[in-house]
């Protein structure tokens, strides 16, 4: 349980960069684009070469545990080109007793990511959510700016140089703008988050450090809040890379204004990435519904290609047949781009288009 040697590193972050910049510049030559320019029939390309052709990567954030299916493992290794672990680097699940920690979860997906030359999305080092028990009640030795300190600079080195991006603090903001009320809030005082960044820059310098969150995928007040929240991050001087948006979405309910509200914190200075997206429907779901869902994923990532900064789209979930969504939405369902069979759906072939059509415009 306390093992802290990392897993075996096969494939260095640097060199994932590279290897999926240099598909981005080939992968529109040689596939799509000269197939389109030379009538030959089109090879539909996985997500990942997609997404690829237009400079980005396309994410899964996996279940928990990495599903043993081999359709659905054979999907996460060739569709996908970054996992996000839904669970497993969770703070509840690595240390469950303070100074304990079980990295077999989190070991299991960062191999898997390395085996199939996949970036990883390091989620969560800092959240209200999913906290072990000892956290939630007080039970801790010491004050808890110290504690969460030294969880941050366990699991982020742990990892150094093996997660290419890490949501260092997710979810801090309330609904009107206002910072949650969370126990860091409340036993540290805004600066925990300033904290958190500045130990997860010296255990992983190279990793990108996000701040993510849900609802604030369109302009307005919850947007408006952590906007200047990372604002002033920035003016402090904290090591902040990247902003996360969830896009946790109701079908038909895409933000008009998403693309508008990603320039606005790319024009800081920083990345952007959409990290959890999935487009619900209330059961059962009909084929214009679908239909309209198609519409919404491939509107998600029109957004992000329009933004240079907005590096990648994971999706929270592919499967129906492994999905969040029932269980905390009751009623609502079919939220993901493949259907409870593995097969595609028209969400699926939206993806592909847009990331097809950024690519090659
Ligand atoms: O996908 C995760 C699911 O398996 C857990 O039961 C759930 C508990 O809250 O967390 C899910 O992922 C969440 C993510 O970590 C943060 N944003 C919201 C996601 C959906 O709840």
């Amino acid at each position: 349980m306390t093992d802290v040697r990392p897993p075996s590193r096969t494939r260095s972050r640097r060199a994932l960069a590279v290897g999926i910049a240099a598909g981005a510049l080939i992968a529109p030559l040689l596939a799509y684009g000269h197939a389109a320019a030379t009538d030959t029939p089109r090879v539909d390309p996985p997500l990942r070469d997609a997404a690829a052709s237009s400079g980005r990567f396309a994410g899964l954030g996996v279940g928990s545990p990495l599903n043993d299916d081999p359709t659905y493992t054979d999907i996460t290794a060739t569709e996908f080109s970054s996992l996000t672990p839904g669970n497993e680097m969770k703070w509840g699940t690595v240390e469950p007793v303070q100074g304990q920690f079980d990295w077999s979860g989190a070991d299991e997906v960062v191999e898997f990511a390395q085996a199939h030359d996949q970036e990883v999305h390091g989620h969560t080092l800092v959240w209200h959510s999913q906290l072990p028990g000892w956290v939630e009640n007080g039970q801790y030795e010491g004050e808890l700016l110290d504690v969460m300190t030294e969880h941050v600079t366990t699991e982020a080195s742990r990892y150094a140089g093996q997660v290419a991006r890490w949501d260092v603090v997710n979810e801090p903001m309330n609904e009107d703008g206002t910072l949650r009320n969370s126990v860091f809030l409340q036993e540290i005082g805004e600066s925990y988050i300033a904290e958190a960044f500045r130990a997860a820059d010296a255990a992983d310098p190279d990793a990108k450090l996000y701040i993510n969150d849900y609802n604030t995928d369109g302009l307005g007040a919850k947007s408006d809040g952590l906007y200047d929240l990372v604002s002033s991050l920035l003016d402090q001087g904290v090591p902040i890379d990247g902003v996360g948006f969830q896009s946790h979405l109701i079908v038909g309910q895409v933000p008009g204004d998403m693309r508008e509200n990603l320039q606005r914190f790319a024009d800081l200075g920083l990345e952007v990435a959409v990290t959890e997206l999935d487009v619900r429907i209330e059961m059962p779901a009909d084929d214009a519904e679908l239909a309209q869902q198609a519409s919404d994923f491939g509107a998600v990532v029109d957004a992000c290609t329009a933004v240079s900064a907005c590096i990648g789209v994971t999706v929270w979930g592919f499967t129906d047949a492994d999905s969040w969504i029932p269980g905390t939405f009751p009623g609502y369902g079919a939220a993901h781009p493949w259907d409870e069979n593995y097969q595609t759906k028209p969400a699926h072939d939206a993806i592909r288009d847009a990331f097809l059509a950024a690519g090659t415009g």
